[in-house]
Parts: C-alpha cells; structure tokens; sequence
C-alpha cells in the first residue's frame, strides 16, 4: 500500500536551538532511525529490509562509502545508513497523478525537503517543450527522443553526461563506454565536487589517486588524524573503527573549526559500555581555522625535520624532492601559521609530541581539506607529513581520504573521468574495437560555463541532483534552462526534475535494496568502497514499480536506440546478463583479473594499490614526490566571516531527511549560520536575529541567501558555517580549487546583513 507523505510545504523552517552535544550514537540514534524507517516504510519492511543492509548476501548500504569490516556478521548499527536505506525503501510514491495534479511550476516553488518527501518515481515522464506539466512516456519514446536531440546536435561534445556516486560498477562501466563510443568524454561527475582535489594530489605525490590504508591498518594505527571530517554524521561506522584503534591504543587528534559531537565521545549501540558512558574518541583537539590545515601541516613538517626526527632511510631510498621541499619547510614561520590557524603554540606543540611519539600514523580526512582554493597543495602536504616519517606503504600507516557516495570511488575506477589516460582508452579500444575520443570533456564546473554559454545542449544526469549540488545556483539553474534537453535517471524527485532545458525526461531507476531480474535471471552488481575492497550488492525488495529499469539496462536500451548498427558492443547481451559486463571490466579495468570468480567470495576482494602492497610509487618520477608550494590561507576582509557549507545531521547531500541537526542542537530548521559569540557581538548581531548571507567575491556580483537565524556556536573565530545547498547561492562558479577545479564550498566569504523581515 502507499503511504501519504507529509504535506504542507513551503516547510516551515522555524529553528530552536539547545547547544552542541559531547557525545554521538546511543540509544538516540536507534530510536530517531527506527522511527525515520518506520514512517517512510511501516514496521514490517523496516525489519527485513535494514536486516539485509551489508550483509553477505544483502546489499551494500546506499550511504557513505566507509568499508565494512566483515560482512559474515550482523551489521554494524548506523543511524544514518537506515535513513539512507528508509528514502530508498519508502512506500510513499510519485505517480503520473502527482504529476497531473502538479505543474512544473508548482514543482520548482517547492522546497528540496519536500520533494523528496513524495516518494519514489514510478513511471518514465516526459515534459514536452512549452508544456507544463510532465506526461507518462514509454520507454521506448524517451530513447526516441533523446536519440532525435542528440542527432540533431553538431558534435557529441555538445552533450554531458553526468554521474553521481551510487552507480554501481557495471552501471558506470557501460555508461562511460556509450558516452565514449558516442564520441565524448563529457563524463563529469559528483567527484568533481567532492575528493578531486584528493585525487589530484594524490595521484602526483604517491602515483595512486586513491587512499594507501585498509581497515586493519586503523586497527593498528598509533595515531589518527581526523581532519575536516564530521565522521559522527557523515560515515557514523568510523566511529566504530576509531573505538576499536583506541582500544589498541590509538591517540586521536581532530582537526576541525567546529567541536564535532562524534569526534568527542562515540557511545555505540551495540556495546553494553556504549549504553553508558561510551568512549571518548579525540586526545587532542586542533580548533583550526577554515583553511588553515596547509599552514599547521607545514609547522609540524619544519618541526621534524628541525628535531631530525625524519625517516632517512625512507626518504633516500622512496622518495624524491625532499631537499627542495625541507628548504621551504624550514622557512616555515610560527607567527604566521599561529595566525593562519588560529592555534596557540602549546597546541601544535602537543601535537607535535604526540606524532614524535608515534610510529605508525594515518590522516583521514574528507570535505574540510578538499573545497578550498588551497586544497591541493593542502592534501599534497598531508602527503610530506606522511612521508618525512616513512609513515606510506607500512602497516598502520598511511592516506586515508574518506570517500562520500557510497560508489563514487567505483565509477572513477570504471572511467568515469572527464580525463582518462590514454592506457585506459587503449583497452577500451582494444577490447571493443572503435576509437574512443582522445579530448578531454567537461568536469562539473566547464559542463556549467558550456550549458551557460550554448556549448553544451544536452544534459544527461545517471543519478544526482546536478541542480541543487552545483555551485552558483542561479547561474547553475539558468544555463540548465538553456539546455535543449535535460534527462534524469533517478529514484526520487528532486529539483533538478523542476529546472529543465527545453524538453526534459524522468527516467525511473532501481535502488540498491530491489531485486534486479533480467532475462538471463537475477542480476548483483558491485561496488567499491573507499578503501578499494570491490564487493557483491544485492536487492531483495519488489521495486517501487513495475515500470522501473535498472541503470545498466537503461544504457543498454538507449545506447541501442542512440548507436544503432555503428555500435561494437553487444549491447543487449551485456544488458542479460551482468556476468558478462564484469568479463569486460576484467579485460579492460587493471586490478580486475578474473573479476566474477573473485567478487563471488564472502567479502569480495582488495583492489592492487603500488605504494601500499609494495611502497611502490607509479609516479612520473618513480618516486613518491615531496612538493613544496607556498603557504596559502584565506585572507579574511574587516568585518567579514569566512562561511563553510556543510551537512546537518538530517540529510544525505541534497537529500533532505529531516529538520533536524541532532549533534549540534538544531532542531526544527535549515536555515541558520553558526557563528563565534565573539564575531557575532564584534559584528553587531545579535543570537536569535536573522541575517542575510551575502557573498563577496572578486567578480563583484552579489549574491544573497536571505534569512538565516544566527546561532552562537563554538566555532573558531572568523569562521562561520550554514547548511549546504541552500547556501550553494553564494559559492562563484569560477572559486574553484587550482588544479582540481573543485568549487570551493568551505571557503566563502561573507557579510552578515540583517535581514528586511527581522
Ligand atoms: N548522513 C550522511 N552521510 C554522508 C553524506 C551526507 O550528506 N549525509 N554525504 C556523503 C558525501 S558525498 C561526502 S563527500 C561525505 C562528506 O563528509 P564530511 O566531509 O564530513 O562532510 P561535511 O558536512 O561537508 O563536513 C566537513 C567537515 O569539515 C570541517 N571543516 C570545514 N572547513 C574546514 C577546514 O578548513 N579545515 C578543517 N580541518 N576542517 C574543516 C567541518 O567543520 C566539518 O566537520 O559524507 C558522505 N556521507
Ligand atoms: N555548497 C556545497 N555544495 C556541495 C557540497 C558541499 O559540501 N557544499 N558537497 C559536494 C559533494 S561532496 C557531492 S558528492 C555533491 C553531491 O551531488 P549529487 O551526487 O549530484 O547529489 P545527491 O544529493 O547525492 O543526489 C541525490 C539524488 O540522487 C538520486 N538517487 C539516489 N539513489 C539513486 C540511485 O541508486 N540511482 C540513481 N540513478 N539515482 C539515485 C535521487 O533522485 C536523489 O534525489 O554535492 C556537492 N555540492
Ligand atoms: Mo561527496
């Protein structure tokens, strides 16, 4: 039966504020999850359903990416992988009715929360140019209309295909392939957003754009370095693994502008002391500025090298650069890193004893190293910290960049890359037989300057919310309606369904918890999580709808439709059966050898990586390289905040779960900008007042998000922070990281303006 979703949009956003919390997880989490699940999915279904979450023979949670730790036992509890599994697995659903009774219009003046709200998508719907509201199509139709706009175009560059980060293996490796034989390698992806600016250093210092640890190596960490990363929300099974590092003896150093509940005590569920009082995770906590991190890590750098506590051997016979890199380190100066990081010398100095102290040290870190303008000389010099002390390739040491989407590491695994080498595009050649284009496309940024400016007019999305996640959301949203057509495969609505080009399509997809039956029988796909172990996923449920396609056969039907005769693959056996797309994979992918027989064992199997197998670094030089760029930090005007945007504890990226920030005591609203009591009285603002954000940035444009109530929070001074993505209004289009072009959403500068209705 279908369950009525909420109504009363626009959501009232009405924050009350309690103050941050000390301590994550508990029987809290249990109940809010159950009773999210129970809402969305009745008491039945939400027994079997969260049952199977990342079991043997269930299916990957749709989450965060975090590895599992053995997939025989029942699953670790996370409260926010059973919200992820509950908007999946909802019973609430959009028909052609909805759509009938709602016009586009009506659609885009809703909120996100809201959207989502509704349901799953049922049926394939089209809008047709001038119409207003979408109508049911076959499937057969939707490819028809595709395969005329993409005809009609002057080159297959002109069209994007975007992907976001829950595809699964096969998905992606079939997407990127049609993408390619079509002729482009337009294939940005939600990655662009989110770790390039990982990859980018990564890929350059140690050869592998990848993370060099595996779970175990947490086990046996002497210390952790968790920096910009809000693990307590965002991958809630870490905290699991840092319990089980300290019961080993592992310290723990946060480095983060805001105090972040799980970082500070973990009570977990499923231990009789979790009940309790828990366990407090962070020996030592780094309260830095926003954009800070390069400078603090390059102290600690000219420290070692200053006590002569670098690893020779290491650095001789593994490493090059390093005499370039130790002059600038040496230059390094305290008063202005004490400034860039607003950190007291006493702190950094504990610090600094406590890595002398260790012999084997991983940093992790996510979204707080990666959206900077400065993020990849950042993460780079992560990467000398690690290296002055050998602490790459060694067990309990090592890179440990925390992916987001649950897949995202995969589909870049699978081509997914707007820049794939040429090794990648020979073995597609090779093993297909046509020539894949050689020009690199588009990544997120560039496909939105190409749709902007008419270069671009096809806009294909596999999964996402392209709309509300991009940056510079007024200018994201006008070049998408320049599009001749917009196309979403998709599980639920979102906004970018309501901001369309010309023409636009709804294709309905599977999600991870249903079943997959094709005609060789019922199909698994796989996935890779972040710490590249690829294993099976497997759906149980009915799908929401008999009219729903999964996303490999949704490539294989309209790659039929779009290439016709002129195609090499056999489409249609692959789309039959998956085993047959993974021989491909394991022809075409390195580290994926005889992929089906080793994918069918419990727990699936580890992806090669040189540095960490063999310290082993596939690098241009041959070497891990040290790299020693200038300093950078934010520079902050008077009287301005430097504004990051990030997730609340109710969400899932532009999914909205709920109005909730349970760790930070914000309830009941979105809308609110965290700022330091100090800054605040400094500023004249007043807590409980609303403001409006207004971004200031270099082009001179203004852009304003209005009504946001100010919160005193314990943030580092100068430093502010607001929800994402109602806040993606004030992020430039054009402030992106150098090297990695990643939009740089945690360093915004802002002024607070009170707000006309306040
Ligand atoms: N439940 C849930 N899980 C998710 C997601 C979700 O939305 N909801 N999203 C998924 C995705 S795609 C991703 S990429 C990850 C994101 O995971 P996170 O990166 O944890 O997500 P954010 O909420 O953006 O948090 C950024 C953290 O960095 C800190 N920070 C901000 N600026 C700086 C800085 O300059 N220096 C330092 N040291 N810290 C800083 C912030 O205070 C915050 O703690 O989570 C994934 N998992
Ligand atoms: N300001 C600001 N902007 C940001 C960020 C930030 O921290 N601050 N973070 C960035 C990051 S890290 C990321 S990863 C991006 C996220 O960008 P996206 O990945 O594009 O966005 P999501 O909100 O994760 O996408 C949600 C939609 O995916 C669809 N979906 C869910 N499951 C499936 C599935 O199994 N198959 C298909 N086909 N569709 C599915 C649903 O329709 C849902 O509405 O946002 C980025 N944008
Ligand atoms: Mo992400």
């Amino acid at each position: 039966m279908a369950r009525k979703p909420p109504m009363g949009d626009p959501v009232q956003d009405a924050p009350r504020v309690t103050g941050p919390k000390h301590a994550a997880a508990g029987l809290p989490a249990i109940k809010h999850s159950l009773r999210m699940a129970q809402e969305q999915m009745g008491v039945k279904r939400t027994a079997l359903t969260l049952l199977r979450v990342n079991q043997k023979d269930g299916f990957d949670c749709p989450g965060c990416a975090w590895p599992e730790p053995d997939r025989r036992h029942t699953a670790e509890f996370c409260e926010n992988g059973a919200k992820a599994v509950a908007e999946e697995a909802t019973l609430r659903r959009v028909t052609p009715e909805f759509f009938a009774a709602h016009s586009v219009a009506d659609l885009a003046g809703r909120s996100g929360y809201w959207l989502g709200q509704q349901g799953r998508l049922t049926h394939p719907m089209y809008l047709p140019e001038g119409a207003e509201h979408y109508e049911p199509v076959t499937w057969e139709r939707a490819f028809d209309i595709i395969a005329e706009e993409i005809a009609a175009l002057g080159s297959p560059d002109e069209a994007v295909f975007y992907t976001s980060g829950r595809t699964s293996n096969e998905a992606a490796f079939l997407y990127q392939l049609f993408a390619r034989e079509l002729g482009t390698n337009n294939l940005p992806d939600c990655s662009n957003m989110c770790h390039e600016s990982s990859g980018s250093a990564l890929a350059q210092t140690i050869g592998v754009g990848k993370g060099s640890v595996l779970l175990e190596d947490l086990y046996r960490a002497d210390l952790i370095i968790v920096a910009g990363q809000n693990p307590g929300t965002n991958h809630p099974r870490m905290l699991s693994a840092l319990e089980k590092a300290k019961a080993n003896g592992a310290k723990i150093i946060s480095v983060n502008p805001l105090p972040e509940a799980g970082l500070e005590r973990f009570r977990n569920p499923q231990t009789p002391k979790g009940l309790t009082t828990g366990t407090a995770l962070t020996d030592l906590f780094l309260q830095i500025r926003i954009g800070g991190d390069q400078a603090l890590f390059r102290l600690l750098n000219k420290l070692i090298i200053d006590k002569g506590a670098v690893d020779e051997e290491f650095v001789r016979d593994h490493t090059h650069g390093y005499e370039e890199f130790a002059a600038a380190a040496r230059a390094a100066d305290w008063d202005e890193t004490l400034a860039a990081t607003g950190l007291t010398r006493d702190r950094i100095e504990e610090a600094l004893r406590m890595v002398l102290a260790s012999k084997r040290v991983i940093v992790c870190w996510a979204m707080g190293l990666t959206q900077h303008k400065h993020a990849v000389p950042t993460i780079r010099e992560v990467v000398n910290f690690l290296l002055l002390r050998g602490n790459i390739g060694r067990p309990g040491a090592g890179v440990c960049p925390v992916r987001g989407h649950s897949n995202v590491q995969g589909d870049r695994t699978m081509g997914i890359f707007e820049r794939p080498d040429d090794a990648f595009l020979d073995a597609l050649e090779k093993e297909f037989g046509f020539a894949p284009p050689r020009k690199h496309g588009y990544d997120v940024v560039r496909a939105i300057r190409a749709l902007r400016d008419g270069e671009a007019k096809v806009f294909f999305a596999m999964g996402g919310n392209f709309v509300a996640a991009s940056p510079d959301t007024e200018v994201t949203e006008a070049a998408m309606r320049r599009a001749r057509l917009t196309v979403h495969v998709s599980t639920k609505l979102n906004r970018s369904h309501v901001v369309t080009g010309a023409r636009a399509l709804i294709l309905p997809t599977l999600g991870r918890t249903e079943r997959d039956v094709q005609a060789s029988g019922e199909q698994f796909v796989t996935v890779e999580d972040s710490m590249g172990m690829v294993h099976a996923s497997r759906g149980r449920l009915e799908p929401a709808s008999e009219h729903l396609r999964s996303e490999p056969a949704i490539v294989c039907g309209l790659a039929r439709r779009v290439l016709g005769d002129r195609s090499m693959v056999p489409w249609e056996e692959l789309q039959q059966d998956y085993a047959k797309i993974r021989d491909r994979i394991a022809r075409v992918v390195p580290g994926f050898e005889d992929f089906n027989a080793r994918v069918a064992r419990p727990g699936g199997f580890a992806l090669p990586h040189a540095p960490r197998d063999e310290r082993r670094f596939p690098t241009a030089t041959g070497k891990a390289n040290f790299t020693a760029a200038p300093v950078e930090y934010p520079h902050l005007p008077e009287g301005r905040l430097l504004l990051q945007t990030l997730r609340s504890h109710d969400q899932y990226n532009t999914t909205i779960y709920g109005l909730n920030d349970r760790y930070r005591g914000i309830a009941d609203g979105r809308r609110v900008v965290l700022v330091n009591p100090e800054d605040a009285r400094s500023l004249g603002v007043a807590d409980g007042s609303y403001v409006d954000l207004v971004g200031e940035w270099k082009d001179g444009v203004e852009r304003r998000a209005p009504g946001f109530r100010v919160v005193y929070y314990p943030t580092a001074r100068g430093c502010a922070a607001s929800y994402y993505p109602e806040t993606n209004v004030l992020v430039p289009l054009d402030a992106t990281a150098d090297v990695s072009n990643t939009p740089a959403s945690k360093s915004v500068v802002v002024r607070l303006e009170q707000s006309a209705a306040d």
